[in-house]
C-alpha cells in the first residue's frame, strides 16, 4: 500500500519482481531485496526511528505507530526482514539470527548517511526487541534510545526446559527443518478484531515455526543474556503481565541488570503479548508511551523553546 505523500510514490519493483518505495532500498549482503518502508515528515526531520517487526509478521501493521512518530517531525523508516513479509528469502528460515541484525545495520548506516547529525532511535516488538537489542549493543554510542514492546529477552523457562532445549539443539543436528507448533494468535492479543486482522493478513507466516529458527532465537536470548550487564544506552521497556509468548521476566531482568542510568519499565496489567494490538485502549496508551519517551529525549527546536 502506498504511503500519502513523497515516500508514498507508486512503488517500484526490483528486477526479481520484488515491490520498493522511492527512497533508498536495500539489497543486503547475501544479494535479497528487502522491502523497505518510509514515513517522512513535511518538513526537516528532527530525529531517524527504525522499527524492527517480529518474527511471522511485517512492517505494514506498524504503520500507526510510524505515523504517530512522523506527525513529531521523525523520520521513520522499516524493512521487512529477510523471509518475511513482501521481503526475499526463505520464509522463516534462517541460517543466522545475526543476518537480521546485520541488514538492520546496513539499512541504518545507509539513513545515517543522509542524515548524519540526526539521533538515531530504535523501536522494536518480539523478536524484533531482541533484533533491536543486539543492534544497539554492536553499536553503542551510536543510538539515542530503544523502546521495546514486549521485548523477546528470556525463553519461557517453564517451555525451554534444559531437557527441552538439549532435545530441539539435538533435533536441529537431525532434521532442522522439523517443525513445532504454530502461534495460536488468540493468546497474542485480548481484541478480537485483532486476532481476526492478524489471522488473514496474508503477508503474515502462518505456517509451523522450524526447530532451526527455535534454535537461532535460542541463541539470540542466550547472546542477550550475556550482554544485559554492559547495556548502557537509554530504554523504554512496555511487557504485559499476561504475555504467554515472551516472558515478562526476560524485560524484568534486562530492567534491574542493565548498566543504563536512563532506563524505564511499564508493566501493563493484565496485558498479551502483541500490546500495540491488545485491547484498543492499551494500544493507544502504548503509541503515546512510546511517541512521548522519544521526543522527550530530542533536543529542543529552535520553535519550541520559547513556548
Ligand atoms: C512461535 C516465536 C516470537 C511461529 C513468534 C492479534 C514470535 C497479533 C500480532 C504480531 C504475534 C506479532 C509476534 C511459534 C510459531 C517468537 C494477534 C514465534 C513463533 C512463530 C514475534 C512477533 C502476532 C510473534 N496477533 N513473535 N502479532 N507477533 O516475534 O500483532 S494481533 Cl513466528
Amino acid at each position: 500500500m502506498p504511503e500519502p505523500g513523497a515516500a508514498g510514490a507508486a512503488p517500484r519493483r526490483s528486477p526479481q519482481g520484488v515491490p520498493y518505495s522511492e527512497l533508498p532500498h536495500v539489497v543486503n549482503a547475501d544479494g535479497l531485496h528487502l522491502f523497505c518502508r518510509y514515513w517522512e515528515p513535511a518538513g526537516p526531520p528532527r530525529a531517524l526511528v527504525f522499527i524492527a517487526h517480529g518474527a511471522g509478521e511485517h512492517c505494514g501493521p506498524y504503520d500507526e505507530i510510524a505515523q504517530r512518530l512522523k506527525e513529531q517531525s521523525l523520520l521513520v523508516f522499516a524493512h521487512d526482514h529477510v523471509g518475511h513479509g513482501r521481503s526475499e528469502g526463505d520464509r522463516m528460515n534462517i541460517k543466522d539470527f545475526q543476518v537480521y541484525i546485520r541488514d538492520s545495520l546496513q539499512h541504518i548506516d545507509l539513513m545515517k548517511s543522509r542524515h548524519p547529525d540526526l539521533p538515531i532511535f530504535i523501536v522494536g516488538h518480539s523478536m524484533g526487541g531482541a533484533i533491536s537489542i543486539l543492534t544497539a549493543c554492536e553499536r553503542p554510542s551510536d543510538f539515542a534510545g530503544v523502546a521495546l514492546i514486549a521485548p523477546l529477552i528470556q525463553m519461557n523457562p517453564e517451555s525451554a526446559t534444559p531437557f527441552k532445549v538439549f532435545m530441539a539443539k539435538l533435533l536441529n543436528y537431525m532434521l532442522p527443518s522439523l517443525t513445532l507448533g504454530t502461534i495460536e494468535s488468540k493468546w497474542v492479543s485480548r481484541d478480537q478484531k485483532q486476532v481476526e486482522g492478524y489471522d488473514s493478513d496474508e503477508l503474515n507466516y502462518h505456517g509451523r515455526l522450524r526447530v532451526s529458527f527455535g534454535v537461532q532465537l535460542m541463541g539470540a536470548t542466550a547472546r542477550i543474556d550475556k550482554e544485559i550487564p554492559s547495556i548502557s544506552w537509554p530504554f523504554l521497556l512496555l511487557h504485559g503481565d499476561d504475555d504467554k509468548l515472551c516472558d515478562i521476566r526476560g524485560s524484568r531482568t534486562m530492567y534491574e541488570n542493565a548498566a543504563s542510568s536512563d532506563k524505564k519499565l511499564k508493566v501493563y496489567e493484565g496485558g498479551y503479548h502483541a500490546l500495540h494490538h491488545d485491547l484498543p485502549e492499551v494500544a493507544e496508551s502504548v503509541l503515546k508511551d512510546v511517541t512521548g519517551w522519544i521526543t522527550e529525549r530530542l533536543p529542543a527546536t529552535p520553535q519550541q523553546q520559547g513556548s
